[in-house]
């Protein structure tokens, strides 16, 4: 029987973004209101079917900060698709991705191509409408375009997919998008590295 294939998926961001809360909803089902501090990295498993195919994810949840920069380093390269995380009630969040994350991903992939990227607005369910500081649909999909503009250098060009870059709002606490994320995750994931094999 031949081997399920195993797609390495990298989780990053700011922290108290909900990325725990993310993978915890997708791996156990279950969502925490109090959830430890990541210390260096939490790492999960689970199989995943996407269209006929099986997989298995193995996501790897690293804690954010200057701290643990040499972990994030060390896996980043070896991940089939990373996943930056944002708060779309706190505009410093989506801020921190553009000032950090972009930084440290140049650095670590400028002699390495950069798998694709899924960028996540998560907490859409204390979201409010009235409140101008919050983060919408429109925004958040634009900031994924100027991620991509900035970024597109360094991807590893994959004929099969068209962005590098997509954009996905979620709530951990209520599960909405949870599931599309996932899909998202495997099949950007799977792409990936079946280009790398060829
Ligand atoms: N209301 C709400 N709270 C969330 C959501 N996701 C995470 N949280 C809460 O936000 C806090 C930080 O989440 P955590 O997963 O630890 O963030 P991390 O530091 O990025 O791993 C915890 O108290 C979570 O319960 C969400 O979608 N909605
Ligand atoms: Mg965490």
């Amino acid at each position: 029987m031949a081997q399920i294939p195993i797609i390495k998926v990298c989780f990053t961001g700011d922290s108290q973004v909900g990325k725990t809360a993310l993978i915890k909803r997708f791996t156990e089902g279950v969502f925490y209101e109090v959830l430890p501090r990541t210390v260096g990295y939490d790492f999960k498993t689970k199989p995943f079917q996407i269209d006929k195919t099986m997989v298995r994810l193995s996501i790897w949840d690293f804690g954010g900060g200057e701290v643990w920069e040499f972990l994030r380093e060390k896996f980043y390269p070896r991940s089939n698709v990373i996943v930056i995380v944002f708060d779309v009630t706190n505009r410093k969040t989506l801020i921190y991705i553009g000032m950090h994350i972009t930084k440290e991903l140049q650095e670590v992939f400028k002699n390495k191509t950069l798998p694709p990227i899924v960028l996540v607005g998560n907490k859409t369910d204390l979201r409010q409408s009235s409140n101008k500081d919050h983060i919408f649909t429109e925004e958040g999909e634009k900031f994924a375009i100027e991620l991509e503009e900035c970024l597109r250098p360094l991807f590893t060009p994959i004929e099969k997919i068209k962005k590098n870059v997509i954009y996905i709002e979620t709530s951990a606490k209520t599960g909405s998008g949870v599931g599309t994320l996932f899909k998202w995750i495997a099949l950007l994931g799977l792409h990936h590295l079946l280009s790398m094999k060829q």
